[in-house]
């Protein structure tokens, strides 16, 4: 940190539930959206981050945690990566790590606040790196609900949610309806994944996205990871398919392919954190209600 920020520095927390969460660091611009307000800060021990509504969304030094554990257990598993849908991800993440697999061919990004794309690309560009200027990157402003809704049968081969958490313009990116719709548009053979809150700090949320995964889809399953700058630190990301819970069974090519790639994400990783399933969740995942 420099010798400016160090005599400015303060903290921004997040608060949820009587708790903060916070890091000590500068505020490097404020705005309101039509959508949402949007903070660009810089934190002194995990770099430039960005805030939506004052809820920590990424962090130069903690998103690889974060869009990796999204991306690879859905994009090492899926029968084809030729067509990848994310719904959200602004801050170009989720699309930098779908884009490093040779077979993917489209990876359509639907985020909806044109200001946290052009603000991630200006303050917080090494998390989208060559992604923003890869010819198969298709970066549309629209609402991903009506996306999905507008899409027509077994378009995609993997769909990502990589929204904000479920309160506020994000909350119908967990509803019934829409996830059935994204079923819909999702090819046999295809994996669904989505960001689902923390089992701690958000345990009902969690429990009712994976059940409503399960009502929807043949299989569906969470997996457990550490995101140092959210709430708890402990997150999850849910993966969901028909048939088979083929998320759960990397194609040995495409580990190959990304292994080497990934600081948090590898085979060993993904099947303990598949298994690291707090044991009262799995209780709470069992009950009917
Ligand atoms: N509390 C954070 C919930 C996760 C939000 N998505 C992060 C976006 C990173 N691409």
């Amino acid at each position: 940190m420099n010798k400016e920020l160090e005599e400015k520095a303060h903290w921004i927390d997040e608060y949820h539930e009587g708790v903060r969460y916070g890091l000590e660091g500068k505020v490097i611009l404020e705005e309101s959206s039509p959508f949402q307000h949007i903070t660009i800060y810089e934190s002194k021990k995990y770099g430039k981050a960005l805030l939506l509504d004052g809820c920590w969304m990424t962090a130069e030094k903690s998103e690889k945690c974060y869009h990796e554990s999204l991306i690879h257990p859905a994009l090492c598993s899926s029968k084809q990566i030729n067509n990848i849908l994310i719904i959200g991800g602004g801050d170009g993440g989720s699309a930098r790590e779908c884009l490093r697999y040779q077979e993917v061919k489209s990876v359509d990004l639907i985020e909806i606040d044109q200001r946290v794309i052009e603000l991630s690309k200006k303050y917080l560009p090494i998390i989208g790196e060559k992604a923003w200027s890869d010819a198969r990157l298709n970066v549309k402003i629209k609402n991903g609900i009506d996306w999905v809704k507008n899409t027509e049968n077994n378009a995609y081969d993997v769909i990502i949610i990589d929204g904000a958490d479920p309160i506020g313009p994000s909350k119908k990116l967990y509803s019934y309806s829409f996830l059935k719709d994204c079923k819909r548009i999702l090819k046999p053979g295809g994996v669904f994944a989505t960001q689902s809150e923390s089992p701690e700090s958000f345990h009902q949320i969690h429990i009712n996205i994976v059940k409503v995964l399960r009502q929807i889809f043949d299989y569906a399953d969470p997996l457990y990871g550490f995101v140092s700058i959210y709430p708890s630190g402990l997150w999850s990301w849910s993966f969901a398919s028909m048939e088979k819970p083929i998320y759960m069974y990397p194609i040995e090519s495409r580990v190959k392919e990304i292994a080497e790639k990934c600081q948090i994400w590898s085979e060993r990783w993904q099947k303990g954190a598949f298994n690291t399933i707090p044991a009262f969740i799995e209780r709470d995942l069992a009950k009917n209600d």
